[in-house]
């Protein structure tokens, strides 16, 4: 689908004509709305987790609910993908256009060609370093460095008044992006005041299951003794199970696991007893996406941040969550 993306960038109308054919979900004109319907262009960081497959799903589906165009395209994790995206969705005169930053920089120049073109971006999940905030409408997402927050000041209290070395290993986000800048600052701040609390190994894995694993097993070749481990999403969590697992220890018990996102293998595991704790982080953006965009494209003023509410999940809250949770 992006494939035909970036051929439309390169080959002008005709490649144009052909994404018209194949990369939308619902609808039936081409870029421009003629038939009055808004049409959106999004840009989507990959598919790298749980909680981007539940925020893709809800997208999709609020775009449909919602009666909007949604041309939708996956970058595979990469920027040069999602810059060629946007610059697609220009050439296409799409209505609005949002997308979800893999990376925090980099950014000014193909916003500043949106703008130019007078479509107006809307940020969803993720941040941009961008220093002028005139380059989009509107940011919705999480705050993540409450996120880390939340995680350290679990783990403060976990170790309130006990003496001796606690040693974490942090498994990061992506490198650059603004969950895994913020989730690390604002864990490392809520653990600051407990001197014990050591934080002896951080790299990242991606937030992806298979480099959760591989980076834990080095993690435990090269750390004798590990009491904590923090995963900035539970898919990397998951992976680092299997090599606590494949080493001979046990997951929430000998190393004690908090993760961000609270998607269902999440929360199973942590019902399970082989995590800890959750800080959750919603992947259902798609409606106020939607009701963000009808207001843009109506000349309506939007609140620069839109924040996503979310709570914490112990073991107990996460059993009693799971049945009716929807991701
Ligand atoms: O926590 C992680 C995903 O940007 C909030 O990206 C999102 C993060 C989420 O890959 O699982």
């Amino acid at each position: 689908m992006r494939r035909t993306l970036s051929v439309a960038v390169l080959g002008g109308l005709l490649a144009v004509s052909a994404l018209a054919g194949c990369s939308k979900d619902g609808g039936t004109e081409g870029g421009g709305g003629d038939d009055g319907k808004i049409v959106l262009g999004f840009s989507q960081v990959g598919a790298e987790s749980g909680w981007r497959t539940a925020n893709t799903e809800s997208i999709k589906a609020s775009a449909k609910a919602a009666g909007i165009e949604l041309q939708f395209s996956d970058a595979q994790g990469k920027q040069e993908n999602q810059i060629a995206d946007i610059r697609g969705f220009i050439t296409q005169k799409v209505d609005v256009i949002a997308f979800s930053p893999v990376v925090t920089s980099g950014w000014d120049a193909v916003l500043k060609d949106a703008k130019d073109a007078g479509i107006p971006v809307i940020l969803t999940d993720r941040a941009v370093d961008s220093t002028d905030t005139s380059l989009y409408e509107s940011f919705i997402g999480s705050d993540f460095k409450v996120e880390g927050q939340k995680a350290g000041e679990w783990l403060a209290k976990e170790y309130a008044g006990k003496t001796g070395d606690v040693n974490i290993v942090e498994l990061q986000g992506t490198t650059g992006s603004a969950p895994a800048i913020d989730r690390q600052t604002g864990f490392a701040d809520a653990i600051k005041s407990n001197p014990n609390l050591k934080i002896v190994k951080t790299q990242t894995g991606d937030f992806k299951r298979a480099d959760g694993k591989t980076v834990m097993e080095t993690f435990l070749q090269s750390v004798p003794k590990i009491d904590v481990l923090y995963a900035h999403n539970d898919d990397m969590g998951l992976g680092a199970i299997e090599a606590i697992k494949a080493a001979g220890k046990k997951p929430g018990t000998d190393i004690k696991i908090i993760t961000v996102d609270a998607v269902k293998d999440g929360m199973t595991a942590l019902a399970a007893g082989e995590i800890n704790y959750i800080v959750e982080c919603s992947p259902l953006l798609g409606d106020q996406l939607m009701e963000t965009v009808k207001a843009v494209k109506a000349g309506k003023p939007v609140e620069k941040r839109i924040l996503t509410k979310e709570g914490t999940f112990t073991q107990e809250e996460a059993k009693a969550a799971l049945p009716t949770r929807k991701y």
